[in-house]
């Protein structure tokens, strides 16, 4: 891995305030992110969640699993995940990650996009637990993944191509100011697998 080799891509908050996008595009060699990928899928206990939409109950288009401290848990559009233990091949992610970008992650948001019918819609990680600016590192693997952004006020929008291997940093400011989303893509039956790191407060 080059930790050199990184984009920065500056985008606009408001008026006054910048932020920017740090994108590592070879953050994993393929071998490496070839048997991440394979660990990640036969390893974590997915979870196929519910929620309601107009007074019906449906399954979240995607698996998932939430990972962190012990006896701690994280909820979001009323679902709520009861942490799972950082397994070790995880948790070592978790640290190059943490090295590489300057910042404490010690949660994990996994998600599991079994095809191209597997999505998640526009949506902020703003949730007040994890705190008044959320940074999110989030890990690609799998079949390229197209990820949107949209500001909130001008509708500006932005979408980069996340490979397998690669690392994406949203900094500070991006939660409050822009959503994000990974679409639907028609006729992909390929996985594609993310690992969102952030930090609460223990
Ligand atoms: O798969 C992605 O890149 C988006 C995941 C995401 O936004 C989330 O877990 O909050
Ligand atoms: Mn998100």
């Amino acid at each position: 891995m080059d930790l050199f080799d990184q984009q920065i891509i500056p985008v606009q908050l408001t008026d006054k305030r910048k932020s920017e996008i740090i994108f590592w595009p070879n953050w994993l060699d393929r071998p490496s992110a070839d048997a991440l990928l394979a660990t990640a899928i036969s390893q974590t206990p997915w979870r196929e969640d519910m929620i309601n939409i107009v007074g019906r109950r449906i399954p979240i288009p995607r698996l998932q699993n939430w990972f962190g401290a012990q006896n701690t848990s994280y909820t979001y559009s009323g679902i709520r995940l009861q942490a799972l233990e950082f397994p070790d091949w995880m948790d070592k992610q978790r640290i190059a990650v943490e090295r590489a970008t300057g910042y404490r992650f010690n949660r994990a948001l996994v998600n599991y996009y079994r095809h191209g019918r597997d999505s998640v819609d526009w949506h902020a990680d703003n949730e007040p637990e994890l705190g008044t600016e959320p940074l999110v590192a989030s890990l690609s693997l799998g079949a390229e993944r197209v990820f949107q952004l949209r500001h909130n006020k001008t509708k500006e929008r932005l979408a980069v191509s996340l490979p397998h291997g690669s690392l994406l940093l949203m900094g500070a400011g991006m939660q409050e100011h822009w959503q994000h989303r990974l679409a639907k893509v028609a006729g992909l039956e390929q996985p594609r697998v993310n690992f969102t790191f952030r930090y609460m407060e223990p």
